[in-house]
């Protein structure tokens, strides 16, 4: 099984401020231990800033990796682009947040991505990650 994990704008700060919103270890410290725990499991990381650059990896993952776990951070509430880049691949996107942007401004609520992603998990910390690692383990893997 091949995930990909793909985090959007501003996540690269994970682990350096807000940690009261965004906990204290940074994600390449979580990534470390992500691998660790699910040693059958090949997980990639892919983090950026651009939008464009999203849509591409978007776009090269669906031949490489059996699913995406997509955090597009704050694109989640205004790119159709990366909504419509989601819709058009053909493996399932599981959209998620370390937050529960539920519960916080209004703004946040919206998702383009969610309804074209297999399922949404929010409000975790960086344990929505796992959780959605472990809604694909039962999942038909791709062919090598
Ligand atoms: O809760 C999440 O995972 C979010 O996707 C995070 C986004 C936010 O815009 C979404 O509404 C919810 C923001 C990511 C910013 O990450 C930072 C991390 C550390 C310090 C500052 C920002």
């Amino acid at each position: 099984m091949k995930i990909l994990i793909i985090n959007g704008p501003n996540l690269n700060l994970l682990g350096s401020r807000e940690p009261e919103i965004y906990g204290s270890s940074t994600f390449e410290d979580y990534f470390s231990s992500l691998q660790f725990k699910f040693r059958d499991v090949e997980l990639s990381h892919f983090q950026s800033n651009h939008e464009g650059k999203i849509i591409d990896e978007l776009h090269q993952a669906q031949d490489n990796f059996d699913g995406i776990i997509l955090n597009a951070a704050a694109y989640t509430h205004t790119s159709v682009a990366i909504a419509d880049a989601v819709k058009a691949i053909q493996i399932p996107v599981v959209e998620v947040h370390i937050s529960n942007t539920s519960a916080r401004e209004k703004f946040r609520h919206h998702s383009y991505i969610a309804p074209n992603a297999k399922g949404v998990i929010a409000g975790f910390g960086l344990k929505s990650y796992e959780l959605a690692i472990l809604s694909f383990l039962d999942l038909p893997e791709k062919d090598a």
